[in-house]
């Protein structure tokens, strides 16, 4: 392979001006080819960063583990650099970017001696879209461009799509010291730059996925008048072969990948349904032409969740799973196999843990918990195209037309199973006062419940407030936007237990919705927005506890005005940015409310 592969001036200058700074031993460019990909495994391999597994039973697969505090995304070391703080927004952390670049420099500085400096032109969205947008990475981590191999469309037909086009956000990784006191995940998007020093985490490390296609891409999808959003992307084809697409935003670890990739169960076998995976984390939508919205994926692989992931919950995602899969952070069985919480199988007797560690059944630690054999946000690389639901439209360049949009999070008691905004404005205004109980996906207090807007408080590249403006206006420009609703498949009853079975049995939810999306159902009006008649979930086949349907629809208003206080004081940390509508939507719920107390 040539040393420079492209006349690009921009690029070519980037990367020189980017090699002085980290000073590798050697640059290689990332053509995207089987042969460079067995060959930097091989490396990576021979140099302890990744694992053989068992190519008999698991073919294509190695296992990496990660420092042991480098195995989450960190938000508090995460900062949108905007000349004016005011631009990033109180859901942001701010760093002007003179002493952003100041601050890294020192950390990249030297940081690639005795290491190789790889750069990989990618694409997020089909090669040659007009909605897809290219990027180069530098790294020195070979887990990082094996990664990004499966993530995006990386190599060389991303480069000429780049020299074709002549602008590309600019992505800087480093693992440097992977010491999380010189950790930083810095945007620029007015420079449309990233630059990430000290982690080799997925979210942290693969620039192409939270950092391009949700930071920087919202930040341009505001001035380019279109969407970057945390959601799945999944089509639910009906027995007549007429397919409706839905996009859904749950916080991290709330579930995306589950529902993107749901089996119907089997009670509703007969009626033949079938589920296509467009995407299960990040939807890129516009109004087209038609007055509706469309939607891509950006990106071309899974990185997923491993704990809780086994063929009763996700049986594609077990069969998707069994080759060219990289796993991070898992236990290493005997066999060269893996293994998590909640995998298939029984427990193992023993094992390597994710830490590295000897590994044996019922180990206790210290304070006589039990040590657990993969990290709770342990995840696998996958290729999209692996999933026996890969959704033939993923490569088209105009994506697929959205009927339905959908948040959701973790809520114990308040929310219930499903509901519908009574239009776009009071759809905004759902999304834009979600919250969820914190997952292992963010570093911090489990449990804890916190306001995670449209689920991308960690992922809007500006002023949250702008941010729910710019979904106001987009629900104006459409002739026919999609419906929006609300669902919770985490409510509990007073024991603690979940109240609805969820996974598979969610279709039954979505049936719902596209019943309503068609005006095949009505609704019950309540002070949230319209709820189901209780008849019109079809049961067949679920054996639900007697009264637990009701409880799931199940609306307390004391609840929901104990539940306003908390959207008064987040609204408020807008002060006079935040859109006028969400005031309004505010204060007509709280009177619904109190009229129905
Ligand atoms: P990110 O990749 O972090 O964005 O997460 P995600 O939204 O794709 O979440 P994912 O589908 O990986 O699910 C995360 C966790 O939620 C897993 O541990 C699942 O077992 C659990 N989960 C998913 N769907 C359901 C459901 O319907 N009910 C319940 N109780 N748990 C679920
Ligand atoms: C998430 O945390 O929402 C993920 C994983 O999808 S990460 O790539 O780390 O962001
Ligand atoms: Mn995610």
């Amino acid at each position: 392979m040539k040393k420079f592969p492209t006349h690009n001036k921009k690029l070519t200058d980037w990367v020189n001006k980017m090699a002085r700074l980290c000073k590798p031993d050697d640059i290689v460019w990332i053509d995207g080819s089987e042969e460079q990909k067995k060959q930097l495994e091989i490396e990576a391999i021979s140099a302890q960063e990744l694992i053989l597994l068992n190519q008999e039973k698991l073919p294509g697969c190695v296992l990496h583990r990660t420092a042991l505090d480098d195995v989450a995304r960190t938000e508090h070391l995460t900062y949108i650099c905007t000349k004016k703080k005011r631009d990033a927004g109180p859901n942001n952390n701010w760093m002007s970017p003179a002493a952003a670049y100041k601050k890294a420099k020192a950390i990249f500085d030297k940081a690639m001696r005795g290491r190789t400096m790889y750069v990989i032109p990618f694409s997020m969205g089909p090669v040659g879209s007009p909605f897809s947008k290219i990027g180069v990475e530098i790294t020195d981590s070979r887990y990082v461009v094996l990664n990004m191999m499966i993530m995006t469309r990386a190599g060389e037909a991303a480069l000429r799509q780049l020299e074709k086009q002549d602008h590309f956000t600019k992505c800087l990784h480093s693992k440097a010291e992977l010491d999380i006191n010189k950790r930083l995940i810095l945007h620029f998007p007015e420079d449309n730059t990233i630059w990430s020093v000290g982690s080799g985490y997925g979210g942290n490390a693969l620039l192409g996925k939270k950092c391009l296609s949700l930071r920087i891409a919202s930040f341009i999808a505001r001035k380019e008048r279109w969407l970057a959003e945390h959601m799945l992307i999944m089509g639910i084809e009906e027995p007549n072969g007429h397919i409706e697409y839905i996009a859904a935003a749950f916080p991290s670890a709330c579930g995306k990948t589950n529902l993107a990739m749901l089996l119907p169960p089997e009670g509703l076998k007969v009626k033949g349904y079938r589920i296509w995976t467009v995407g299960d984390d990040i939807a890129w939508m516009r109004v087209d032409s038609d007055g509706t919205l469309w939607a891509v994926n950006p990106e071309a692989g899974f990185f997923g969740v491993a704990v809780g992931t086994n063929s009763q919950a996700n049986p594609n995602m077990i069969e998707t799973i069994k080759k060219n899969t990289i796993y991070t952070n898992v236990l290493l069985k005997k066999d060269g196999t893996v293994w998590w919480e909640g995998a298939d199988g029984d427990v193992p007797e023993e094992g390597i843990d994710w830490r590295g560690e000897p590994w044996k059944k019922g180990i206790l630690d210290a304070k006589g918990k039990p040590v657990s054999a993969a990290h709770p946000n342990s995840r696998f690389t996958t290729p999209i195209a692996n999933s026996p639901t890969a959704s033939f439209r993923i490569e088209q360049h105009h994506g697929v037309p959205i009927s339905a949009i959908v948040f959701g999070g973790r809520r114990q008691h308040l929310a219930p199973l499903v509901y519908e905004a009574f239009n776009w404005q009071h759809g905004v205004f759902v999304g834009a006062t979600m919250a969820s109980e914190r997952t292992a996906a963010q570093v911090g207090q489990l449990g804890e419940v916190r306001r995670d807007p449209m689920a991308m408080l960690p992922f809007c590249g500006y002023n949250m407030a702008y941010y729910f403006k710019h979904w106001l206006d987009m629900g104006k420009r459409m002739a026919k936007p999609p419906k929006i609703f609300h669902v919770n498949w985490f409510r509990m009853d007073e024991s603690g237990k979940f109240l609805w079975p969820g996974f598979r049995e969610n279709l039954r939810v979505l049936e719902w919705i596209l019943d309503r999306c068609n005006n095949k159902v009505d609704a019950v009006r309540t002070p949230i927005g319209y709820l189901p008649h209780p008849s019109d979930i079809d049961l067949t086949g679920l054996d639900l506890p007697q009264g637990a349907l009701e409880k799931l629809l199940q609306i307390r208003p004391k609840d929901w005005l104990e539940e306003l206080k908390g959207v008064n004081k987040f609204f408020k940390e807008f002060k006079k940015c935040l859109p006028k509508e969400l005031w309004d939507e505010y204060e007509k719920l709280s009177n619904r409310l109190k009229v129905n107390e």
